[in-house]
């Protein structure tokens, strides 16, 4: 099938399962075409099977905001004429869905059925989406695709709570490529991090107030009182200068390391025992999955969809959203004995493996075989 795929670039969950599932579908001979304002950060091989068509936003100094939604539906006009492509898959609802209804209204036009499906993934519908004034839009396009998908139950839930939705809609939960971590993990260069005595904590997120970065802080603030460790901070946002004069009002400055945007994930998972993430709103949490494929153990909320993911006593322990003391009580269970800490990084990897990308990849082909039906309709 050729598949259009319209997402977010950058460091976000979203970006990365949109490039990650786009990946798996050319390995299994889908041709796969990125159409985005910036080359996804994951995606570091364009062959055969794999484009990347670029959005350009011309500048004009009457426009106080560029039309970027304009832009990406005509270029998704052109690119779906010019390659043929036969199906259109947009990631995170705003504005690509509004932007992918626009497309398959202008093909229309001239005689051309493309079905979309949109995938949505959070804060399109949790934070951005419900603002009043993005509702209606992102209700009608949300209507208007032909099949839409959910990262997690909770995600669909509070979907049909907050929007007027006539669609049904369909979990598939964000995945993992377990084949990618079945090596050796003896030689992660931990010793760069930390010394043997200290243990690891990391959280990686984009720095967003949603994220809840002063209780990362507050727990491990907690925890290094009781034993010797370290915190690594992966990624850039917002909130993350603040961040870095709290942990010096805190006088833990030495034992915080920022790291800023990084491409070598899994090598700091690799040496990481626990990982935190105490958000105020999450839908899914795939930093979390991405922790646990790695064999570390998470203490979290137990908000939105993370107790899909993270399994309380298993993988690790939930707390409500702010419960800073019992999430570091929760993490000093875990990190002061060794066996314990190995018993909860066994199982964190098995949860996740639930997850593996051989289990969810057929379940977007199914959707795509379901919305292909619609190619010859004019549902509109
Ligand atoms: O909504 C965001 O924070 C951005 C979004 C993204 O594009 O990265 O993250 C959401 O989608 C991820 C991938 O499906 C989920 O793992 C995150 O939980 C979700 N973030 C939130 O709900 C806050």
């Amino acid at each position: 099938m050729k598949i259009a795929i319209v997402c977010y670039p950058t460091f976000g969950g979203s970006g990365v399962v949109a490039t990650e599932l786009g990946i798996a579908l050319a390995e299994r001979g889908h041709e796969i075409h990125f159409i985005t304002y910036k080359q996804p950060v994951r995606l570091e091989l364009l062959g055969n099977n794999i484009h990347f068509h670029e959005v350009h936003v011309p500048e004009y100094p009457l426009f106080h905001y560029q039309p970027y939604e304009l832009a990406l539906s005509s270029k998704l006009v052109d690119t779906i004429k010019f390659y043929g492509i036969e199906l259109l898959h947009v990631h995170y609802a705003i504005p690509h869905a509004y932007a992918g209804f626009m497309a398959k209204k202008m093909l229309q036009e001239e005689g051309i059925f493309i079905p979309m499906i949109t995938t949505l993934h959070g804060t399109d519908i949790t934070l951005v989406g419900k603002h009043p004034f993005y509702k209606p839009a992102v209700t009608f396009s949300i209507n208007k695709s032909d099949v839409v998908t959910s990262v997690s139950e909770a995600l669909k839930q509070s979907t049909l709570e907050t929007f007027a939705i006539e669609k049904e809609i369909e979990v598939i939960p964000n995945f993992i490529d377990s084949s990618k971590y079945s090596q050796d993990y003896t030689d992660c260069q931990r010793s760069l991090m930390a010394n043997d005595d200290e243990r690891i904590i990391t959280h990686i997120s984009n720095f967003r107030k949603v994220k809840r970065i002063p209780d990362v802080i507050n727990i491990f603030y907690k925890v290094q009182k009781e034993i010797p460790a370290k915190l690594i901070m992966v990624g850039e946002g917002p909130e993350k200068e603040y961040a870095e004069q709290q942990c010096e009002d805190l006088g833990i400055k030495e034992k915080v390391v920022f790291l800023g945007n990084s491409t070598e994930i899994d090598r700091i998972l690799c040496f990481t025992d626990l990982f935190l993430l105490p958000s105020e709103s999450e839908s899914f949490g795939l930093a979390a999955l991405e922790a646990m494929i790695n064999r570390v153990a998470v203490v979290s909320s137990n908000t939105g969809g993370i107790p899909e993911v993270n399994k309380e006593g298993i993988s690790g322990y939930l707390a409500e959203v702010g419960d800073v003391d019992t999430m570091a009580v929760k993490a000093l269970e875990i990190l002061c004995n060794d066996e314990v800490l190995d018993r909860f990084k066994e199982n964190a990897f098995k949860v996740a493996s639930k997850f593996d990308i051989l289990n969810i990849l057929p379940l977007y082909e199914e959707v795509y075989e379901k919305a292909f039906k619609y190619r010859f309709k004019n549902t509109y």
